[in-house]
């Protein structure tokens, strides 16, 4: 049966999927067989640069070595127990999530929506029982222009109608705010009943939408000042992708003593996921320190997969892998030189209009409505020219390779969209 599936087109492929899978995704017209490294290769053998690492799951390249051998090697020795026991990874992990991170607990979960449902669970029950908020009236703010996740409690407070159009009723509880907005954020934090604010550090989905450089931190100082958790959605700004091991917190493992070190904001709730995992298994965390993590009692939330043992060695081996090969680093510094390189394409061409982001979360914003299909042209002539990327909304298309990538890769990278944008025509 495999040789027979290796012997169809690529015709074939998107057919079976158009005929038996939700049309619930766009995806680019390449159907993709294999990953290594900075690097995808589709069924017809064509090879790839991969520049969008699966929304930043796959930040320490695709199928690393060392990853999947802890995932091989664990699941060949016990691969779930649920949580009815103990097992000899779970402990193990935790330990090392507190060394890393710096958090009393950690609450281990699969996917990033169940993290940041665990998150806002986490939420509310301390407003109730430690911040005297009246039962079920707790209020969590968020932002507009928010990416959190899919399921019915996050959407409820989505600002894009592609989420949450007739996916009603919403889920109450929710107040949204201008993002980089620290007037807003300090009117809604004087109402009653604020139990937390839940933030990306920076907005992925909305197109790569970097705050000033002082929002994170006076947002965390407005809640601490008010009484209110300061909630940091890292499943895509986490794990080294923006230049630091946390987007919030410059207080990074590497020995470069940064600047943003000054900047260092330890969030009272982190949510994890993607990269958590380098993209082998779905992995994601919520940590916190005990005066908060432990209204969680026994038997007031869990997961059958949350915790198991092959996420446990595979987490350990991909947070390792960020430190053996030095990833926060090369982010920063590759990261500067990739928006230095787009910028001069930019300078001497009027189809882009500016480069935007932090680390390798970066995102170029195309000289064209929102509503036209440039962006996602542009995505196809690169595809054609050996480059992966996808446009995040309307006319805004997000780079984000694998964190691995090579000073000499990125520039071919480089000259592969000089290439591309240079010969591009509009429709
Ligand atoms: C899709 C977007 C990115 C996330 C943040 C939580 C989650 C995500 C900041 C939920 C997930 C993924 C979901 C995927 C595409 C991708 C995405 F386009 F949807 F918005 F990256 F920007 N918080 N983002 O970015 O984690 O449950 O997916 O593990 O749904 O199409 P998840």
């Amino acid at each position: 049966m495999n040789e027979m599936l290796k012997t169809k087109s690529v015709g074939n492929y998107i057919e079976l999927e158009d005929k038996y899978g939700a049309h619930n995704y766009h995806p680019l017209p390449v159907v993709l067989a294999k990953g290594e490294g900075v690097f995808v290769w589709d069924v017809e053998g064509k090879k790839y640069f991969d520049f969008l690492s699966a929304y930043s799951a796959v930040n320490q390249g695709h199928c690393h070595p060392k990853i999947v051998e802890a995932l091989i090697s664990q699941a060949q020795e016990l691969t779930l127990t649920s949580r009815a026991f103990y097992n000899d990874s779970l402990g193990p992990y935790e330990e090392y999530m507190h060394q890393l991170f710096g958090f009393d607990k950690m609450l281990p979960m699969n996917t990033g929506a169940e993290a940041v449902e665990t998150a806002i669970k986490i939420c509310r029950k301390w407003a109730y029982e430690k911040n005297n908020i009246e039962e079920n009236k707790a209020i969590i703010v968020v932002c507009d222009g928010n990416f959190h996740g899919r399921t019915t409690t996050i959407i409820s407070f989505s600002s894009d109608p592609d989420s949450n159009k007739n996916f009603g009723p919403y889920a109450p509880g929710f107040i949204s705010i201008p993002y980089n907005d620290l007037e807003a954020l300090g009117q809604v934090l004087t109402l009653p009943n604020i139990a937390g604010f839940l933030v990306e550090p920076i907005q992925g989905e909305a197109g790569v939408y970097t705050p000033a450089t002082d929002y994170i931190a006076k947002a965390h100082q407005l809640c601490k000042d008010n009484g209110v958790l300061f909630i940091a959605d890292e499943i895509q700004t986490g794990i080294a992708r923006t230049g630091s091991l946390l987007a919030v917190c410059g207080n990074c493992t590497c020995e470069s003593k940064c600047e943003r070190q000054a900047t260092y904001v330890k969030p009272d709730i982190l949510i994890l996921g993607k990269a958590l995992s380098g993209g082998v298994y779905p992995v994601s965390a919520v940590l916190a320190d005990d005066e908060i993590m432990m209204v969680i009692q026994p038997g007031q939330h869990g997961s059958t997969f949350g915790g198991n043992p092959i996420a446990a060695k595979v987490a350990i081996a991909a947070l390792d892998v960020v430190k053996e090969e030095q990833l926060i680093q090369n982010a920063r510094v590759l990261g500067e030189l990739f928006r230095r390189e787009i910028q001069r394409i930019i300078d001497k061409n009027d189809l882009l209009v500016l480069v935007r982001g932090k680390g390798l979360l970066n995102a170029i914003v195309v000289n064209d409505s929102t509503e036209s299909s440039t962006a996602w042209d542009i995505c196809l002539a690169l595809m054609h020219n050996g480059l992966l990327a996808k446009p995040t909304h309307g006319n805004i298309i997000r780079f984000a390779p694998p964190l691995t990538i090579t000073e000499a890769q990125l520039m071919e990278c480089i000259a592969i969209i000089e290439k591309t944008v240079l010969n591009f025509t509009k429709k």
